[in-house]
């Protein structure tokens, strides 16, 4: 593994590029300049199809308020009914402060390893399809390439339909 000392990163990000060298996993966080806060402007800073960006999405169970993780195709939108049916119960989006308490992270720099605690987590069948696949790092200018089967084993996520 590269020693990542010489990676100047903002301390969100390094809370992420941290985290993951934790579990294991050699990925390497990407500052980035310019925004990567939505899908449409990471795609644009690292030269990928949108599809090929994951977008890391908090919703809140309705009756027990656990917060559901689902990392989704940046093609994708979320048919919150699917995700309800997986979840056992009605879930909602969650607002920018329950998203705060739940992961640590800001809305925009969600990343789908690193939370403050361990959150159910689905992921979209869509991005099996890519041999490569970016997800946000913490800020909103921040991301980290890897392959849909890497994020599978970060995550122990359940791999479901998400769009309609
Ligand atoms: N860094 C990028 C690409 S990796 C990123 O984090 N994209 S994202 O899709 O995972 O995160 C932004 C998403 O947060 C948006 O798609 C939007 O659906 C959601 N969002 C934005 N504002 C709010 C808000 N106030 N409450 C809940 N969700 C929000």
């Amino acid at each position: 593994m590269d020693n990542d000392k010489d990676n100047i990163l903002n301390p969100s990000a390094r809370k992420v590029q941290n985290a993951l060298l934790a579990l294991g996993f050699d990925c390497k966080v990407i500052e980035f300049q310019d925004s990567t806060r939505t899908s449409a402007e990471a795609a644009a800073r690292v030269g990928c199809q949108i599809g090929q960006i994951v977008k890391s999405l908090i919703f809140r169970g309705l009756a027990s308020a656990k917060p559901v993780l689902v990392l989704t195709s940046g093609a994708n939108r979320v048919d919150e009914s699917n995700i309800s049916r997986y979840a056992g119960e009605f879930i909602g989006r969650a607002d920018a402060e329950f998203v705060r308490a739940t992961t640590g992270f800001a809305i925009g720099g969600i990343p789908p390893v690193g939370h403050v605690q361990s959150l159910e987590t689905y992921l979209d069948e869509d991005l099996l399809q890519y041999g490569k696949i970016w997800a946000a790092a913490g800020t909103p200018n921040a991301i980290f390439e890897l392959t849909p089967a890497i994020l599978l084993k970060m995550t122990k996520g359940k791999v479901v339909r998400v769009k309609i």
